[in-house]
């Protein structure tokens, strides 16, 4: 739940400037677009200006949230950087992380004393002036949610939409731990309103092309386990992507029928992007903090869900993250 000194601040934020920029992490997920999306909706029903600007684009999976109304643009400096030295307010959703923005990380600190950052993450001392932080919430759409019917709004159905998108996905559609009384509150409400759960499901996840689907077999049938079987690794290399025509397409899903094996308690998934990183998904279930161990290799995340990006060789780092991972069992 939201504080009351959060609520105030909302409401003095939103009464006290009639233009603001919105903002999210690198590569915006369904909760970064969702809850940005949902409060721009709000925000221009109160006669506010809302410009959209996120470090990278819309991920052709989430297109099906951005209602025609909303213009979302990607950061450019040489078009943007005037437009957020000038913008009164900056909003900041679902990170508050610098480094987590990606191209907009020097213009945002730059600001940070007009930007009020909106999250549910853990946060190391972050810059900016205005925070209202969330932990306990289940997502920033939650948070963006309880913020706006604080305020009387009842969210139209393509900002319901985009609430919901951002809910769901943040919750792995409500199996997550971090799925809470409140997310199926707000959930209901959204329904109400005609959200239609099984399309928002189909559009979220089941639009794999036949390359991605290939390739999540590939990468399964090599699958490593240490601990006595309570980690699962696998490994996908470059070759394995361009042999399966996926090179760039989105694994971080493929940790869920490695979560799915019995026993298993943390699945960890390492894919060379092809420029010298390598990215590894980190997932594990009850208590154990994948995020502490995100964190030790400069990622970073929530208690069973974290990410590292990291230059180096893959086996290497397939063997060093693996052996901190039998430590935490
Ligand atoms: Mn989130």
């Amino acid at each position: 739940m939201i504080e009351e000194s959060g609520h105030r601040l909302f409401r003095e934020v939103i009464s006290s400037h009639d233009a603001v920029v919105l903002t999210a992490h690198m590569h915006p997920d369904g909760d970064a677009l969702g809850s940005q999306l949902g409060l721009a909706a709000f925000l221009m029903s109160q006669g506010i200006e809302v410009t959209i600007l996120n470090p990278d684009p819309v991920s052709e999976t989430l297109k099906f949230i951005v209602d025609p109304r909303h213009n979302v643009q990607t950061f450019d400096p040489k078009l943007h950087q005037a437009i957020l030295r000038g913008a009164a307010r900056i909003i900041l959703l679902d990170n508050s992380a610098p480094d987590r923005l990606g191209s907009m990380e020097g213009a945002m600190v730059e600001n940070a004393g007009r930007v009020l950052c909106i999250d549910h993450h853990p946060s190391r001392n972050p810059p900016w002036a205005d925070m209202i932080l969330d932990q306990a919430s289940s997502a920033t759409a939650a948070m963006v949610f309880e913020l706006v019917a604080r305020q009387g709004w009842t969210p139209d159905q393509a900002a319901a939409r985009a609430l919901f998108t951002g809910l769901a996905t943040d919750t792995g559609f409500f199996r997550f731990n971090s799925t809470n009384p409140q997310a199926h509150r707000i959930a209901a409400d959204l329904l109400e309103i005609g959200v239609d759960t099984a399309a928002t499901f189909q559009a979220v996840n089941e639009r794999n092309t036949p390359a991605y689907t290939r390739l999540l077999g590939e990468a399964l049938s090599g699958l490593r386990l240490d601990a006595g079987g309570a980690v699962v690794s696998v490994r996908i290399d470059t070759d394995t992507q361009v042999r399966c025509d996926a090179r760039g397409v989105d694994t971080s899903e493929m940790t869920t029928p490695l979560l799915a094996i019995d026993g298993v308690r943390i699945a960890l998934l390492f894919r060379d992007l092809g420029d010298g990183d390598i990215k590894v998904s980190l997932r594990s279930k009850g208590d154990i903090n994948v995020h502490a161990l995100a964190m030790k290799f400069g990622g970073g995340g929530h208690l069973n869900a974290s990410g590292i990006v990291l230059a180096g060789d893959l086996g290497q780092l397939v063997d060093q993250v693996v052996a901190e991972a039998v430590r935490l069992i």
